[in-house]
């Protein structure tokens, strides 16, 4: 009865949240706009639809939307990006972009399997677990399948367990995904990850932060429900002594996660105060009080430091500079005005990325390093320098944020940088050159393109 209560209760405080914010951005960035344009929804999603029957940890604490998820690749990415700087009009059905989605998250995961063939003489064992990460955060099944068919790692519940607690590389909700599965298999999974985890002599509202940020929390409330109880169990296996049953220590949780919430979501007026927190959880312990002393430093636990967990990393940016082929400081010119700016550069699987500052989410634009060259040149102004250019059109296929947020194609006929020695800028070089790939395409269109334009000149 009690967990009923505790859904209610929950549900009902989320709503609330959702009516009162009507900023309507929720921090979802361009980058999850654009993946929500994927899924076939028009841009903004209301706050509402976007986290209707989901959760609410907090304002920045999402739980995830899952229709956000598509494929984490670089190259998806970009052309999706590109795509939308253009004249990018989305009238594909959702269901045919899932298998579109599908299909890119596959074809991608074979290339780079090919690649790793070649590769493979140097460490075929390492390459091979950083696709198989890849392929998990694509697809945490096929991921799993691809290290087990590989013998990297055991088919036992114990051993992904183990792969997923460590978590090197993996995206939090994909892991989550993977748990929150409904067969016995995935199942038996979660009960092995949640052992992992030790509570002991934690307070609840520590063991739930532990918890919480080993996964990301899947969006559907049964899901929510299976593991929370999972951890409640685990947290009472570990401190017989603090609750009478493991529905105490479930609707206590929920109860923390909702204070967290009121404490620390700006759209929400009426902070609980500590009398409220310890009424609202009268009798929950088999129908006996909760010792006060525990709640207040519950309660004093999260006012002080609100709970951190895994953002909904739909964008997946993360999965693309995971593992970067280079990355350091660099100035770039600007395109049309030449001012230079430092920027953060990350080189990864044929894209060029910048960066204000080394910790953004986001860039502030990205070029794919198609059909473009890259030279050494001299500057007036800057040492070491080298550029990017193209050799079949006028502009370099790229797009940005502009200073109004919004995504735009890039204005670069060259992109020109500089170094901080003669090192760099040669490195720079060996490894901008190494990724560039070529698309005849690309070459093809241009030329038809100047000869209509000629052609139309006459
Ligand atoms: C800007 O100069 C910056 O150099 C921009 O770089 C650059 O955009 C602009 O190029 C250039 O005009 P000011 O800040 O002096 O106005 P960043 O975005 O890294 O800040 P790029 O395309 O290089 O990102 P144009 O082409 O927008 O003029």
């Amino acid at each position: 009865m009690y967990r009923a209560c505790a859904w209610r209760v929950v549900q009902w405080f989320t709503c609330t949240w959702v009516e009162e914010d009507k900023g309507g951005e929720c921090g979802c960035g361009w980058i999850r706009g654009l993946s929500r344009e994927r899924s076939g929804r028009s841009r903004p999603l209301s706050h509402s639809a976007h986290h209707e029957s989901r959760l609410q940890l907090g304002h920045h604490e999402h739980l995830p939307d899952l229709t956000h998820t598509y494929p984490h690749t670089p190259t998806a990415y970009h052309a999706h990006a590109i795509a939308r700087t253009g004249s990018f009009t989305n009238s594909t059905t959702s269901s045919s972009l899932q298998t579109l989605k599908d299909e890119m998250a596959e074809v991608t995961a074979e290339m780079e399997a090919l690649d790793a063939g070649e590769d493979s003489k140097n460490n075929p064992k390492s390459k091979q677990m950083s696709i198989g990460r890849k392929k998990f955060n694509m697809d945490p099944k096929k991921g799993i399948e691809y290290l087990i068919d590989h013998g990297l790692l055991k088919n036992t519940p114990d051993d992904i367990a183990q792969f997923l607690y460590k978590g090197e590389g993996l995206n939090k909700t994909a892991i989550g995904d993977y748990l929150g599965e409904r067969n016995d298999f995935n199942q038996s999974v979660l009960d092995a990850f949640v052992c992992l985890h030790n509570f002991t002599d934690l307070i609840l509202v520590q063991a739930l932060r532990q918890f919480l940020w080993s996964f990301r929390l899947p969006g559907e409330a049964q899901k929510i429900d299976r593991m929370m109880e999972r951890f409640a169990h685990r947290y009472c296996e570990l401190n017989p002594s603090i609750f009478q049953h493991p529905d105490t220590c479930f609707v206590l949780s929920f109860a923390i996660i909702m204070l967290n919430t009121s404490l620390h979501n700006p759209a929400v007026k009426d902070k609980q105060t500590i009398e409220q927190f310890i009424a609202m959880n009268r009798g929950i312990d088999n129908g006996d009080d909760l010792p006060r002393e525990l709640l207040e430093s519950l309660y004093e636990s999260i006012k002080t430091e609100p709970f951190k967990i895994p953002e909904d990393d739909g964008n997946d940016l993360m999965h693309t500079f995971f593992n970067p082929d280079r990355e350091g400081w660099l100035m770039k010119q600007g395109g049309r005005y030449k001012s230079w700016k430092r920027r953060w550069f990350i080189l990864n699987d044929n894209c060029l990325y910048y960066f204000e500052y080394t910790t953004d989410k986001e860039p502030r634009g990205i070029i794919p390093l198609e059909n473009i060259e890259v030279r050494e040149v001299q500057d007036r102004n800057k040492p070491n320098c080298f550029e990017l250019y193209a050799t079949s059109t006028d502009f370099i296929k790229a797009c940005k944020t502009d200073s109004e947020g919004k995504v735009v194609e890039g204005k670069h006929t060259v992109y020109r940088m500089s170094a901080a020695s003669p090192d760099e800028k040669e490195e720079w070089i060996k490894c901008i050159r190494q990724s560039i790939s070529h698309n005849p395409f690309y070459d093809m269109l241009a030329k038809r393109k100047k000869n209509i334009q000629k052609n139309s000149n006459r």
